[in-house]
């Protein structure tokens, strides 16, 4: 009678152990499995790398994308230099058309890129008159070089270009003019340093209409935008072409250097401040700056971008083109 009830107790026990040790087993079993990725991720649009997109992918790359990961975005956009508003908006944007699975980086791109995509990015010249561009901006954003760029653009169209070298405060400005007018083809306008930026200015239009030239580009001084003087003489020297030309400037370009980051707003605002300007020219972009600061330019003072600058060679300017930047802008 005993044997028996030992027996089935036994067994019982033994049953038990074997189930208990197979929860487990299988417990331990599920936990690695989750642990490790089931599938490969698929392969990005976008190279990955150190810059902003590799930066978002990361972000991203949790099972959730919620507030957290939305707040770090935006941070990553404020440190590009794009502005709060800005970032604020392409957040809010971004957001609500995430699906899980989405590739952030992507998207980052075709926010920028319809952010911009609209802007009149043409240079408004006339064809039946002389047209006058005046460039802006501080010392050495290179206001000089893209002038000479863009003389040699003009020049390759067809165009009689002259420029005028309304920089009379510092020493070299005009022999810089002169390298470049040399190398472009056009016709410099010029006077010894120190002479009256506004007489500089008329004396070309006057030359410029006299010799049946298309285009005047002139150029200016950029010493430190916090004084006031130079934002006078900018002032001045735009009434002048006014006055001499018949019409106001046709195009007036700050030159922005993409290096600048957020100070490049106190700057634009400056100049934008004390003359009308019709566009901006981004310089230095083929450095490792990305050129955040002109989504915030956009945002802040509505002046879009023009041209470009990737080198200080001849043929470094380009047309501005908002996919090209948003590239370079994410994926870098
Ligand atoms: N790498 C690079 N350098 C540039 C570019 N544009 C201008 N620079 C350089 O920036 C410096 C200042 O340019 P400059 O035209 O003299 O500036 P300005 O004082 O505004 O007339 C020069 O050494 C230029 O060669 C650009 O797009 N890329
Ligand atoms: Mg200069």
């Amino acid at each position: 009678m005993l044997i028996p009830v030992i027996l089935v107790s036994l067994i019982a026990v033994l049953v038990f152990v074997i189930l208990v040790v197979r929860l487990v087993r299988g417990r331990s079993a599920a936990t690695v499995a989750r642990s490790e990725p089931s599938m490969p991720a698929p392969e990005p649009a976008v190279p990955r790398g150190e810059g902003l997109g590799a930066k978002v992918r990361g972000l991203f790359a949790g099972a959730s994308a919620g507030d957290e990961e939305w707040s770090a975005l935006e941070e990553l956009l404020l440190k590009a230099d794009v502005g709060p508003g800005m970032a604020a908006r392409m957040v809010g944007d971004l957001k609500e058309r995430y699906q899980p699975g989405d590739d952030p980086a992507s998207m980052l791109i075709g926010e920028v890129e319809s952010v911009l995509s609209g802007d009149d990015v043409q240079l408004h010249l006339p064809n039946d008159r002389l047209g006058v561009v005046m460039v802006v901006g501080v010392n050495g954003s290179g206001k000089t070089t893209t002038i000479g760029k863009l003389a040699a653009r003009l020049g390759s169209e067809g165009k009689k270009v002259s420029l005028a070298g309304s920089d009379t405060f510092r020493a070299a400005a005009s022999e810089q003019l002169d390298v470049w007018a040399q190398r472009s083809g056009a016709q410099l306008v010029s006077q010894e340093r120190g002479a009256d930026p506004g007489a500089v200015a008329f004396d070309a239009v006057q030359s410029a209409k006299a010799k049946g030239m298309d285009v005047l580009i002139v150029d200016t001084a950029g010493r430190l935008h916090t004084k006031t003087p130079l934002m006078d003489e900018l002032q001045k020297v735009r009434r002048v072409i006014e006055k001499a030309a018949g019409q106001a400037p046709d195009e007036t370009l700050l030159v922005l250097d993409a290096t600048t980051g957020q100070n490049g707003i106190a700057q634009a605002r400056a100049f934008t401040d004390a003359v009308e300007v019709s566009g901006v020219a981004l310089t230095k972009l083929d450095g490792t700056a990305k050129g955040g600061v002109v989504l915030a330019v956009r945002e802040q003072l509505g002046v879009p971008v023009k041209l470009m600058g990737v080198g200080e060679g001849v043929q470094d300017l380009q047309p501005f083109d908002a996919r090209a930047f948003a590239e370079r802008l994410v994926s870098g």
